[in-house]
């Protein structure tokens, strides 16, 4: 089950031991809060206070495993994808997406955790991903919702992320909102086609949309009030557009794009609201979503058996890749001597 919140040994210290208390250097502090303050960049060799290099190897790996976690609900339909085109375009999607985890695990290592005790948080339920992939994806409809609308929430919330105070993250976070907006668009395109399609066709396309929509807009995280994270996310520079915020910026910019899809968003309370110059919506089912995030969601179990056998299943490559480097490097020292 992943319940419970990421912790991170200290890299010298036996694994599970609790995190050592940081002498408290008062001029590397101010340092650290001035270079905050003018909203510049902390790098890997910098000095940084534990809880913010913890708060980030939770945030970055979660992000991580929701990418390689994200390539299930989509890979599922690689094999029924209605034509080459369409086919050739999920593989490249999804295949980006293992690239985005690639890229995320890589800023998180530079924190000092390594790979595999990332992997062992996510596999052993102690590290979260976004809980919207925890839903099945039942129809070709539903790839291109997922392109729609959950690439849309996820570019909506990772575009303030390239202005992360943390380089390595908000560098990653450029190349993967670039590809993102991509499958964003992609999905939309998918969408379109259908929608001007059979009777059949446009009725899955909704029934796509009324499964989707809630679950993209808890994808944005607890409300405010209730995000215990937020305020100091905010004050380092990592969180730049709290939780709602972001959740009202999406439902503004999709209501115009659900009308020229020809779309109905699930969601009676869905109005313009002159006064506040942005759309009113419904309630979230803020227990659904805890329930999800706490490991009872309808596929939880399913994606962790999936990840653990594809980690369990390369062993062999890991190995090989390994042996290889390590036959490569003694033949360079020979070659050397
Ligand atoms: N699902 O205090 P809060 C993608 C957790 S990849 C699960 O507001 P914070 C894509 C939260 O972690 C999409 N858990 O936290 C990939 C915290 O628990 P812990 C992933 C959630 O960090 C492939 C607790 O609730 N995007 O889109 O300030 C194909 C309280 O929350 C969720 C990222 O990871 C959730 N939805 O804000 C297609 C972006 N929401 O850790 C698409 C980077 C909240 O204290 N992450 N929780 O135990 C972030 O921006 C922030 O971490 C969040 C949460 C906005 C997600």
């Amino acid at each position: 089950m992943y319940t419970q919140s990421f912790n991170v040994p200290d890299a010298d210290a036996p694994s599970g031991a609790p995190l050592k208390a940081v002498p408290h250097d008062t001029a590397l502090q101010a340092h650290f809060d001035a270079v905050i303050d003018a909203d510049g960049k902390i790098e890997p060799r910098d000095w940084m206070p534990e809880a913010y290099r913890k708060t980030l190897v939770r945030q970055i790996s979660q992000h991580a495993h929701s990418e390689i976690v994200g390539m299930l609900p989509e890979g599922n339909w690689i094999s029924r994808a209605p034509s080459l085109k369409r086919k050739a375009i999920l593989v490249a999607k999804v295949q980006d997406e293992g690239g985005h985890g690639l890229y995320l695990y890589s800023a998180a290592e530079t924190l000092g955790t390594s790979r595999d005790q990332m992997f062992d948080a996510l596999h052993s339920g102690k590290a979260k991903y976004s809980s919207i992939f925890n839903y099945p994806t039942l129809t070709w409809a539903d790839v291109g919702v997922v392109g729609w609308l959950v690439d849309g929430a996820a570019i909506m919330n990772q575009i303030p992320l390239c202005r992360c105070s943390f380089g390595p993250y908000a560098r990653a976070m450029i190349r993967v909102c670039k590809e993102e907006s991509f499958h964003q668009r992609q999905g939309f395109e998918s969408l379109m086609t259908m929608m001007q399609g059979t009777a059949e066709q446009k009725a899955m396309v909704q029934d796509a949309v009324n499964r989707w929509w809630w679950k993209c807009l808890a994808m944005f995280g607890p409300p405010d009030a209730d995000s215990p994270n937020s305020v100091q996310g905010m004050r380092w520079g990592i969180k730049r557009i709290s939780n709602d915020d972001l959740r009202q910026k999406f439902v503004d910019a999709t209501v115009p794009q659900a009308e020229v899809l020809g779309v109905t968003l699930p969601d009676p309370e869905l109005k313009w609201n002159e006064a506040r110059g942005h759309h009113d919506y419904g309630q979230i089912d803020w227990d659904e979503f805890w329930a999800v995030v706490n490991g009872d969601g309808p596929c939880n179990r399913e994606r962790l058996a999936t990840r653990v056998k594809a980690r369990n299943d390369g062993a062999w490559v890991r190995e090989a890749a390994l042996a290889h480097a390590r036959k490569q490097q003694q033949r360079a020292m020979k070659e050397a001597a």
